[in-house]
């Protein structure tokens, strides 16, 4: 990349000054929509305000507060024109946790959905200039009388764009920082070579732009190459389905759970449009890959990425899928497996992924920056194996792995086999304290619908479990629970399973 890079301006500037300003760019179910040529004008128009009304400078951090809408895209773009860093916050952050996150932050001004803003105001925040904005029409009013030409910051490549939000799985937050140059190389890597979108996809998906995995599938893929993207508030596997067909969408990005729900729901015949469909966030069970083949024609893309590398770094498509596993290094960055030591191991062992590219973890004054990157390398936490023609092979989160009896067991290989039986609408397992063998596989079950959780079904799960596994995997103890407990980016907190266990 030129040294002097605004990602925003190659975004959608770019395609207005290319000829192509009047391609959709961005709609939502509502009925809004933008065209290229608009999207840049608007964010123009925001960029002259923020900077001349609100005195946004370079470095400026930015907050930015809502579900997934038009507005939000362009308020995103505007921030970077401008030259400040983008900290969009997941909508579902309760006051506390806004704190928190100001605390690492340090916004000087924020842009706030109206049905977000009573949290807002509960919190730290509440002392900031902040914009109050609805929908396209509301942003238009407050942007009214401003130019709508506006001489981007001229940003440097690795000057940063964005102040990304990661609680894992734990919940201690953890601001993770990346360049301008970061957001085009999730695209010219993952984008390029796996994805391969054209200029006539629609994108649609689920995940909140605030997390790293919605804002690459659903803004920065698309708009690399001048697609258009449906911006969905919130949509239940229905509705999911629904928009697919009515907005004749050719590109999802989702959990694995949205897809086994639209099939379990009969509605694979809703998703004919579909051309590519992205499975991240979670492991993508290999029975859901196969049935979502089986019943749409498309084959699932699974992928594993992480908010401190901004997106995803080991992946797969079309023919160079193997099912089951999650694919190999996508072009651009390298993969290895390592022991506790940091030694690459051999072929067919598992270990600690380690991964390098383009694109690595910049911790915002975070003692675990030590931790997770090593070497050069960046440790993701996860436990893998690679077999011989390179592929990757999900076993656990490092700290999911159970040890009982001197057995090493991957809680998700266990999850695999028993969401295959019909009865299980959700599962986690974990290891939980068991006098006699240290730990013990303990299943935590939602049931599918109409299914009553007795007795009798706990036997029979674990029977059906011994028939898909060795035997010593099965779940010793089985709870069946109404809900299982997620972050508000969606993924399972197995930790809050075993910490409510054990206390
Ligand atoms: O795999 C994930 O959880 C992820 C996280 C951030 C960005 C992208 C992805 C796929």
């Amino acid at each position: 990349y030129p040294d002097r890079l605004n990602c925003a301006t190659e975004l959608v500037t770019s395609h207005v000054t290319a000829g192509n300003g009047d391609r959709p760019c961005v709609s939502s179910p509502s009925g809004e929509r933008l065209t290229y040529s608009e999207a840049d004008a608007l964010s123009n128009q925001l960029a002259n305000l923020l900077v001349n009304e609100y005195g946004v400078v370079p470095g400026n951090r930015l907050l930015l507060r809502s579900t997934n809408k038009p507005w939000l895209l362009v308020a995103w773009l505007a921030g970077l024109k401008a030259g400040a860093v983008v900290v969009t916050t997941v909508p579902l952050l309760r006051p506390r946790e806004l704190d928190t996150i100001q605390s690492i932050a340090a916004a000087t001004v924020a842009m706030c959905d109206s049905a977000l803003l009573d949290g807002l105001r509960e919190s730290s925040l509440a002392s900031l200039p902040t914009l109050e904005v609805a929908d396209l029409d509301g942003l238009r009013s407050l942007v009214a009388g401003q130019p709508e030409s506006f001489e981007p910051i001229e940003t440097a490549a690795d000057d940063i764009a964005m102040l990304a939000f990661t609680s894992g799985t734990t919940g201690v937050p953890k601001g993770t920082l990346h360049y301008h140059r970061d957001v085009l190389a999730i695209a010219d890597t993952f984008g390029k070579y796996v994805l391969k979108p054209v200029a006539d996809d629609v994108f649609i998906g689920t995940p909140p732009l605030a997390f790293t995995f919605g804002l690459g599938g659903l803004v920065v893929f698309p708009m690399r190459v001048g697609a258009s993207t449906v911006l969905v508030e919130k949509a239940t596997p229905p509705e999911l389905a629904e928009l697919i067909e009515q907005h004749g969408v050719t590109v999802c990005f989702t959990a694995p759970t949205a897809y086994r729900a639209m099939l379990a729901a009969g509605l694979a015949p809703k998703l004919r449009s579909l051309r590519r469909a992205v499975s991240a966030g979670e492991h993508l069970p290999r029975a859901v890959w196969e049935d979502f083949c089986q019943q749409t024609g498309v084959r699932l893309i699974d992928g594993i990425g992480s908010t401190e590398m901004l997106h995803i770094f080991i992946s797969s498509a079309d023919d160079d899928i193997r099912p089951g596993s999650t694919g190999r290094a996508v072009p651009g960055f390298q993969a290895k497996i390592v022991d506790a030591a940091g030694q690459e191991v051999p072929r067919g062992t598992e270990g600690r992924l380690a991964v390098r590219g383009p694109v690595g973890c910049r911790y915002l004054a975070d003692d675990r920056q030590g931790a997770y990157v090593q070497d050069g390398w960046n440790i993701t936490g996860d436990t893998f194996m690679q077999d011989e023609d390179g592929y990757f092979w999900y076993r656990a989160r490092s700290d999911d792995m159970i040890v009982s009896s001197g057995y090493n067991i991957a809680g998700p290989e266990v999850e695999e086999a028993l969401i295959a039986h019909p009865a299980v609408s959700e599962i986690a397992v974990v290891g939980t304290p068991d006098d006699e063998r240290g730990h013990v596989v303990h299943a935590f079950i939602v049931t599918a619908p109409g299914t009553e959780p007795t007795d009798e079904l706990q036997a029979e799960l674990q029977e059906f479990a011994k028939e898909q596994i060795a035997p010593y995997k099965y779940p010793r103890r089985i709870t069946f629970i109404d809900e299982l407990p997620k972050t508000n980016t969606g993924k399972l907190q197995r930790s809050r399973l075993r910490q409510d266990w054990e206390a």
